[in-house]
């Protein structure tokens, strides 16, 4: 769509940014924390530079442009799917590189959501003397860093949640007997949806039930910006387990990459949910759980504990729940396994909470690869962004179980509302992509 706001909307400028935008998305699999980002310069008409950010610590897209222009980027434009940064990060600003090079022009698709640039970048550059333009494909270029973007102006990561079921919407038989609903077409390409994502989250039911992986198993080559001799990146894998039922012995307590198993604090200390008390963010990125003491007395009293009834005093009585906790939490440990302890919430663990740290842990997109009661909490909590649905020509049945448990859903009024925003075939399998409304 033309940008009306867009002062010189013309076709080159459209293409050369449309360009930036498919650069950028070669960083779809290596970018993380960072966002996917891209560059043209252009000459009297001609591209004489192009770049696009690798991996987090590597130059970004416009110092790597400007390297392939040489001299060619005095007077030229500037092409970048986002504002240039300027400040000092894992590398310097990009707006010094851009004025040091005398690019004369700037277009940007959208401003740096990043507080530390946000709209500084361009004003940078104007100061400099050169000409900026924004907003110019902004949608498109957006679409590339959801996680990203959402982290930065909301403090959370994008969540996606994928399921497989059959045409009549079932994901399991009611024996439990789920493998495989989906053809080996449709699992491979949620390969590719774990390898985007900084962070996989299942609950400890599916993992009772299915014992999964959840790691990336797609070859280096496989993925485009990785290339044949890069490594293919684990995400983090996020268990929620209110009560710690993970078995040590889990299959993806074995595989390469991080485990982090969410459990219900049995205390709360002091947290409660949407507390905006910070949580650490310095290593370890998990909070510790305290040694027993002698008595097991808590660590930090109560204010009504100046005279103690070891009737009333909920810790004293909590003291078998918290031994069983620590000792599972020990075993865990043990396998290199974080365990992270968080308020509880509707129904569990407070997921918004949960979700909260893993973006100050620079977790961008999360995908959620759960059953029907964690998808079912998170959907309800208006915690999801987006559902991938994958579904098999197949029907189930009535007794098979449902794709989400959504408690309370009596009339036609209290329905949920998608927006389907792409629907494709993969093999046999159709995969729709939908998106809550309001
Ligand atoms: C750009 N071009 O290609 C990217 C930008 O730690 P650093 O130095 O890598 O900086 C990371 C921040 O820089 C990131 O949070 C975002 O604000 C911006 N990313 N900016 O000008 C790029 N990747
Ligand atoms: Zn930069």
């Amino acid at each position: 769509m033309i940008n009306p706001a867009f002062p010189s909307d013309r076709i080159a400028d459209r293409v050369h940014m449309a360009r930036a935008i498919r650069l950028a998305a070669q960083g779809l699999y290596t970018t993380e924390p960072n966002p996917r980002v891209g560059c043209v310069i252009v000459k009297a008409g001609l591209v004489v530079g192009e770049g696009w950010h690798r991996r987090a610590g590597s130059p970004h897209a416009e110092p790597l442009a400007l390297a392939a222009a040489g001299d060619a980027a005095r007077g030229a434009t500037a092409y970048v799917s986002l504002e240039p940064c300027c400040h000092h990060g894992r590398t310097p600003p990009c707006t010094e590189a851009l004025l040091a090079a005398g690019v004369a022009r700037v277009v940007v698709a959208m401003t740096d959501p990043n507080p530390l640039v946000a709209g500084s970048g361009l004003d940078r550059l104007r100061a400099g003397g050169v000409a900026v333009e924004q907003g110019l494909l902004e949608t498109e270029a957006r679409r590339l860093n959801p996680g990203f973007i959402k982290r930065m102006e909301r403090g959370l990561p994008h969540v996606r949640v994928k399921l497989a079921a059959s045409l009549d919407g079932r994901t399991a038989m009611a024996s439990g007997e789920s493998q495989w609903i989906t053809s080996a077409a449709a699992r491979r390409d949620v390969q590719f949806l774990r390898a985007r994502s900084s962070a996989i989250l299942t609950g400890v039911g599916t993992l009772l039930a299915d014992d999964p992986s959840l790691n990336v198993r797609l070859s280096p080559a496989d993925l485009p910006g990785v290339g044949p001799d890069g490594t293919v990146r684990q995400p983090l894998r996020v268990v929620v387990d209110s009560h710690l039922r993970t078995p040590p012995t889990a299959r993806l307590l074995s595989l390469p990459g991080q485990t982090l198993i969410a459990c219900l604090d049995p205390e709360a200390d002091g947290l409660r949910p949407g507390n905006p008390e910070p949580l650490p963010t310095t290593e370890p990125h998990l909070t510790p759980i305290p040694a027993p003491s002698g008595d097991q007395a808590p660590d930090r009293a109560p204010a009504h504990a100046q005279e103690p009834d070891l009737d009333d005093d909920p810790h004293i009585r909590l003291d078998p729940k918290r031994a069983a906790h620590l000792a599972a939490a020990t075993h865990l440990e043990a396998t290199g396994a974080g365990i992270l302890r968080v308020p509880p919430g509707p129904g569990g663990l407070d997921l918004e909470t949960l979700l909260r740290y893993l973006a100050r842990m620079e977790i961008n997109e999360v995908l959620i690869e759960a059953g029907a009661t964690l998808a079912g909490s998170a959907l309800q909590a208006g915690l999801v962004d987006e559902l991938v649905l994958y579904l098999a020509p197949h029907l189930m049945g009535d007794a098979g179980r449902g794709l989400f448990h959504l408690p309370g859903l009596d009339r036609m009024h209290d329905r949920l509302a998608l927006e389907i925003q792409d629907l494709r075939q993969i093999g046999p399998d159709l995969r729709l992509t939908a998106v809550p409304r309001g």
